[in-house]
């Protein structure tokens, strides 16, 4: 294990940048290579080991890069979210879907040996149940990028079934963190919040008080594709995407929570364009099958994941690092 080469793309992004410097203490710091595109690297990235600026679309571009460093092992996270994506739906599809066909050819052409690609709960539409909503069930997304996750989905299945890609996944919900800020998504608010109430004690949200979506802690997210990304391959049964799972609350219980340690907090709701794409997806999600099949068992819940948001981004910006 300690002799993979890997490479992250997307890594100045929300996830990336948080799950390179944790392959970084598991994998050595010169064996994860940093791929960013857009995003500015923070000092911590550029100083840890390698960085590379990497356009997924451009295939030629990525061989070079795994070919170099002679990778064995790819996080592939770069991807216009939804709310970006709804804005400019052309390159949506270009980089969630180039993107992520000229990784698996890559893979495929120069031997790479295991692939992780996150999907989202974009997958789903409202035809779907939005209460714990299957594994399994009627994918009929509204946005562009649950298009491109739905569609990314079946190709990472078919690049396994005719070519033997080891290629995995998960659909993560909502994914709050201290560190990067999210960029583009509609699960944002659920970051941005902090960050007002912390600084303003105010905030205005952008979707509505009674709006439930599933979300998950940093941690979480993080062990989630390094549990999937170390299990056995056997025990794998699906080669889609997993759904995962760690906590649902409304935009108002999040307020109520973050009141418990800053009382004067005050939040007005606007909903806006990005009311309609929290509707379409669901509120609660059944991750048995990951539970099952390699483990899958999230830490954190609201309680807990608040409080430790509260403590560590008042430390940060006391320090000025925000
Ligand atoms: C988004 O809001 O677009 C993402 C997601 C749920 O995939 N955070």
């Amino acid at each position: 294990m300690s002799k993979e080469k890997i490479l992250v793309t997307g890594a100045t992004g929300q996830i990336g940048s948080e799950l390179t410097l944790k392959l970084r203490k598991k994998y050595g710091n010169d064996n994860v290579v940093a791929a960013g595109h857009k995003r500015k690297p923070s000092e911590k990235l550029l100083e840890s080991g390698p960085f590379v600026y990497l356009d997924v679309t451009d295939k030629e571009a990525i061989e070079k890069v795994v070919k170099e460093y002679e990778i064995d092992t790819i996080y592939h996270l770069a991807a216009v979210l939804s709310a970006i994506g709804e804005e400019k739906p052309q390159l949506a599809w270009h980089v969630n879907i180039n993107g992520l066909y000229n990784v698996l050819e890559v893979t495929r052409e120069h031997g790479v040996q295991r692939v992780f690609w996150p999907s989202s709960i974009a997958v789903f539409g409202p035809e779907a149940p939005r209460v714990n909503t299957p594994q399994n069930t009627v994918l009929i997304p509204r946005t562009v990028y649950g298009v491109t996750k739905v569609a990314g989905e079946l190709l990472c299945n078919y690049y396994f079934t005719k070519f033997g890609v080891d290629v995995r996944s998960v659909r993560y919900p909502g994914i709050i963190s201290s560190e990067t800020l999210p960029g583009g998504g509609t699960t944002d608010y659920a970051v941005e919040i902090f960050y007002e109430a912390i600084k303003h004690r105010r905030y205005v949200c952008f979707v509505r008080e009674d709006t439930v979506l599933p979300m998950m802690y940093m941690p979480d997210c993080l062990k989630a594709a390094l549990d999937l990304m170390e299990a056995d391959a056997d025990k794998i049964t699906c080669r889609t995407s997993y759904n995962v799972s760690a906590m649902s609350f409304s935009a108002g219980e999040l307020v109520a929570e973050i009141k418990k340690y800053i009382p004067g907090f005050t939040c007005e709701f606007k909903p806006d364009f990005r009311q309609k794409i929290a509707d379409s997806w669901p509120m609660s999600i059944d991750d048995s099958a990951a539970r099952r099949d390699w483990g899958w068992k999230p830490a954190y819940d609201l309680a807990a994941m608040t409080r430790d948001m509260i403590e560590k981004l008042t430390r940060k910006l006391a320090e000025g690092n925000a």
